[in-house]
């Protein structure tokens, strides 16, 4: 009995079976139907928690670990290029800002009503990585098919012990263990995604050893972020103003300019890099004559920066509407929302 209602069989093209099972790979056929096959207990524990999620209370640490075991099972069969269909919505950093984020399911719409993709970094720097990332794995559990997650750069035990995500999970379960079980996780998070063969997202950027679509396709990423080579370039780089490939300023990653980007949009028969990673006073930006696109999704970053966030809703027909949001208004907490000093950029 398939009580699920999120993942009906004509929602699956044939074209999005082909993608996802490998010719030789006989095995996988049952794997991936299994992997969709919640059980009614699964499905009625899900709904707790994601109903326990939406007042942002952190789940317990055992549920954290069944909920971990249940995301695997979903993730490790996805993509290093999770091929996605339209009409989808498609949005950048939230960096543990819980509340904005149910914001952003306002604006939206709610998932499943509306598909999502996240283009990586719920945790770190926000006071609610613990119930963001919660939050949004149980989405993806619940709901494969509506909700795609990639990694960002944040999505990493390194990064993650140096701006907040690990002392957040110790402060509120007096341990490490569920940063352990969400790193360990986030090393099965697929790293891009193509919606419908044109628009492809990232978090970061381009990589100098990355030509071809294929060879991200060729990647290992289960694994922790590297600290260099074409994973990390992926999650790391930059668009810039200057042609060509540049260092840095962030030390990990390359800059590239509208040159490397539009040869990368040819050569992959692209209309469109749509990425994250920066923030953005709008909540979005263009670069490279409409080659590429930022999307930043955490309004009032850091809650000082005074920035919009914004989400890009992608049609039937490719069309593209940006919806743009402030910060959600909390009582009792600060709404610092003056611009941005210079230097703080
Ligand atoms: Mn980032």
């Amino acid at each position: 009995m398939d009580l699920d209602t999120d993942v009906p069989m004509e929602d699956v093209s044939e074209d999005q079976l082909n993608q996802s099972i490998k010719p030789d790979q006989g095995q996988s056929l049952t794997q991936t139907n299994k992997k969709n096959d919640l059980n009614h207990e699964s499905i009625n524990q899900l709904d707790q928690w994601i109903e326990k999620l939406s007042n942002c209370e952190p789940l317990s640490e055992s549920d954290v670990k069944k909920l971990c075991d249940l995301a695997i099972d979903v993730l490790q069969f996805e993509e290093n290029v999770q091929p996605v269909q339209v009409p989808v919505t498609i949005c950048g950093d939230v960096h543990g800002q819980f509340h904005d984020l149910m914001e952003l399911f306002k604006i939206g719409g709610p998932c499943p009503d509306t598909n999502y993709l996240f283009m990586g970094d719920y945790v770190d720097r926000g006071y609610y990585s613990v119930e963001t990332v919660s939050y949004l794995v149980c989405m993806k559990v619940r709901f494969p098919n509506r909700i795609t997650i990639l990694r960002g750069n944040h999505e990493s035990r390194q990064i993650t012990q140096v701006y907040g995500f690990y002392d957040e999970c110790l402060r509120k379960y007096g341990s490490a263990t569920v940063w352990k079980l969400f790193t360990d996780l986030f090393d099965y998070f697929p790293i891009t995604a193509l919606v419908d063969n044109k628009i492809f997202c990232l978090h970061g950027g381009l990589s100098p050893m990355i030509e071809t679509i294929d060879q991200v396709r060729e990647l290992n990423r289960i694994q922790e972020v590297p600290h260099e080579g074409p994973m990390c370039d992926l999650l790391w780089s930059d668009p810039d103003d200057r042609g060509g490939w540049g260092i840095s300023p962030r030390g990990a990653g390359f800059t590239f300019g509208q040159d490397i980007s539009e040869q990368f949009n040819h050569t992959n028969d692209l209309s469109l890099i749509a990425r994250a990673h920066q923030l953005v006073m709008e909540g979005y930006s263009w670069s490279h004559q409409e080659s590429v696109v930022t999307i930043f999704s955490a309004p009032n970053y850091c809650y000082r920066c005074g920035n919009q966030a914004a989400i890009m809703e992608v049609d039937e027909s490719h069309h593209r509407q940006f919806l743009q949001y402030d910060p959600s208004v909390r009582p009792g907490e600060p709404t610092v929302t003056r611009k941005t000093p210079d230097y703080f950029l």
